[in-house]
């Protein structure tokens, strides 16, 4: 019979791997762990909330109804700071970041809930989190990063993260409220036929990705994906293999996705788990942030595709 592994226990075994572990990342995951099945929980009464708010219901933590991102942004905000391991946490919902704790072990970026605008067409959508040493300064760059994953609520939940070490995925057993090692391991097969973009902004692309996109466009079951949930984008591209783009275009000459809240963690899992991610070229993990809400273009999936797209930049 096939060994069950629960996140909690994968995440144990890791940290027996580092003799001066202190347990402090192992209580962090926990927390992020303990939100995201808060998270799914409401997310799959959406709509129901509605009809309770208009009752002027309570749900079922007591809370009066809120939007789903405000709720998941302050669960998560609330939950990491109790955590005791977390020096600054910074979420895209706020301006600034937070100090919980100078002495805290870990800096935590998040998006608490990326593509929420895709929460009423019952569209998958995620969490997304970041973390770093809380060495003082906040702004480093992506290689940085001790651990990066996101949790995708889906036809199933799935928490999916790297520590540096490979990619591993877990999916939520509503039966137990447990996450299951269910995809260990995880490598991008290469691209072969699946492109990511929104070709609505084709106008407004430069030449080169126009170029590229006329160009893949000819070649033999070529097919398009674009969810407009970087999260659900990003993961199928991670277990079907294929290419996601999100170039500079007139409208967003520096590109549209955040660096430190989307980027960075969705390109170390990408690059852990065997494909590439470029920003103009460059390794986006090599980019120094200026800012905290900084933005930059981004194109990461197979190494196969994502070489392919360089031939035109
Ligand atoms: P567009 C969601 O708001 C998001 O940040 C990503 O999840 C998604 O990939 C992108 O924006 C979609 O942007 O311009 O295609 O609607």
């Amino acid at each position: 019979m096939n060994t069950i592994t629960t996140l909690t226990e994968f995440i144990l075994k890791e940290e027996r791997r580092y003799k001066n572990a202190t347990g402090s990342f192992t209580l962090l995951l926990t927390h992020i762990e303990n939100a995201a099945k808060i998270i799914a929980s409401h997310i799959k009464r959406t709509g129901l909330v509605d009809i309770l708010g208009k009752t002027g219901a309570k749900n079922v933590y007591y809370e009066d109804v809120q939007k789903l991102d405000e709720f998941s942004n302050k669960l998560l905000v609330d939950l990491l700071s109790e955590s005791g391991q977390v020096g600054y946490l910074a979420s895209e919902e706020l301006p600034e970041a937070i100090e919980v704790d100078k002495k805290g072990q870990y800096n935590i970026f998040f998006d608490p809930l990326d593509g929420s605008s895709n929460i009423d067409t019952n569209i998958s959508i995620g969490t997304i989190f970041s973390i770093y040493h809380n060495d003082g300064n906040l702004l480093k760059p992506g290689k940085k990063q001790v651990a990066s994953g996101y949790i995708i609520y889906g036809s199933s939940v799935m928490f999916v993260y790297t520590f540096g070490n490979g990619v591993n995925g877990f999916t939520l057993d509503p039966g137990i409220g447990s996450f299951l090692l269910s995809r260990p391991n995880i490598k991008i097969p290469d691209g072969k036929t699946i492109y990511s973009i929104n070709e609505g902004y084709y106008n407004m692309y430069e030449s080169s990705t126009r170029k590229y996109l006329d160009t893949i466009k000819k070649e033999e079951n070529i097919t398009a994906r674009y969810v407009g949930s970087m999260v659900a984008d990003i993961h199928r591209t991670l277990i079907k293999g294929g290419i996601f783009l999100y170039p500079r275009y007139t409208k967003k000459p520096n590109g549209h996705i955040r660096l430190m809240f989307e980027i960075n963690p969705l390109a170390f899992i990408i690059g852990q788990a065997g494909g590439m991610a470029v920003s103009d070229k460059k390794n986006p993990l090599d980019i120094t942030p200026q800012k905290l809400e900084q933005r930059a273009p981004i194109v990461m999936g197979s190494k196969n595709e994502v070489e392919k797209y360089l031939e035109y930049c």
